[in-house]
């Protein structure tokens, strides 16, 4: 069929939608939490939709999952036991398992169908499910976080949007059940959505954040799939020696290419801090 575009229309970013020209769709069913759909695309590979959102696509997820992963890890002294939420397409995991002082990393994403999904769709994120360093749990994230204390030195929520299944991840107690599942020096790094659209809830998690870690910034990556092609990412540590703005390790040109980085680098860590006035001057005390 020519001419066939997937427009994603949300309340969440009113006036504006975002089209990827169809291939062919490979899989559209809805699970027990949400309507899930694959398809293959003209030019961004192929690409994940959860209720009606895009997830990532194989052109341009190596941005978000690569950021996501090594902004906390490379902010930690010694990351050695992770949390993942969410995650489904296993994008996250293969980032987090690749790094060099990860030891154990246990994901809980709430979609079974998401993972499997994943694993015949997008194999190049998948990967990360079969790393032996990793354990998966199928269930919802705000359940798992209450049976866990003291427990990580660094837990990544890679969640959908705060409509649907994951509106309870936005919210202020969620952040309290990761303050506790946390080590004493632990560190987090949550989907924080977009400064262009979404500042003022950018705002009140932050405010809250403040409440309980002593360190919380905000970075943003460059992703263009995503509405309006940037997304952020909330990221608080309990010690408060913790500088999210220079990287614990700087890798050298060497290191990057060993590491076969296609966006995260220690200069790239730096910059995604760095915000525009509009958003410096919202998400800061003065
Ligand atoms: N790396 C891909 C990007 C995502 S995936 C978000 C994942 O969060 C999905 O697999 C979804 O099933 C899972 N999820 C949603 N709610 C919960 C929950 N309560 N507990 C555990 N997992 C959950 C995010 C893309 C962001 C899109 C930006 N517009």
């Amino acid at each position: 069929i020519k001419d066939q575009w997937f427009t994603e229309l949300s309340p969440l970013w009113p006036g504006q939608a975002t089209s990827l020209q169809v291939e062919e769709v490979l899989y559209h069913k809805k699970s027990k939490y949400q309507d899930v759909m694959a398809f293959k695309s003209t030019h961004y590979g192929n690409v994940l939709v959860l209720d009606g959102v895009i997830q990532c696509s194989e052109r341009d997820e190596f941005a978000y999952q690569e950021m996501m992963a090594n902004l906390p890890l490379y902010s930690h002294p010694c990351p050695r036991k992770v949390l993942i939420i969410g995650g489904g397409d296993g994008g996250v995991a293969r980032e987090v398992v690749r790094h060099p002082l990860v030891e154990e990393v246990v994901q809980c994403e709430l979609d079974e169908d998401v993972v499997n999904v994943a694993k015949e769709f997008l194999p190049g994120m998948a990967q990360g499910f079969y790393s032996p360093k990793l354990t998966l749990h199928i269930g919802d994230g705000f359940e798992f976080l209450m049976q866990n204390e003291d427990s990580f030195d660094v837990i990544i929520t890679d969640s959908s949007d705060p409509v649907g299944p994951a509106e309870s991840l936005f919210q202020e107690p969620y952040y309290q059940l990761l303050k506790s599942a946390l080590k004493s020096d632990g560190i987090l790094c949550s989907q924080g959505e977009c400064q262009w659209l979404h500042l003022d809830l950018i705002k009140e998690m932050r405010t809250f954040c403040k409440k309980l870690f002593p360190v919380v910034e905000y970075a943003y990556a460059c992703v263009p799939s995503y509405s309006s092609g940037q997304i952020g990412f909330m990221l608080c540590s309990k010690d408060p020696e913790t500088n999210f703005r220079v990287p614990e390790d700087v890798l050298s040109k060497e290191e990057v290419e060993n590491m076969d980085f296609r966006y995260y680098n220690s200069e790239m860590h730096k910059a995604a801090f760095v915000l525009p006035e509009f958003a410096r001057k919202a998400l800061s005390d003065a």
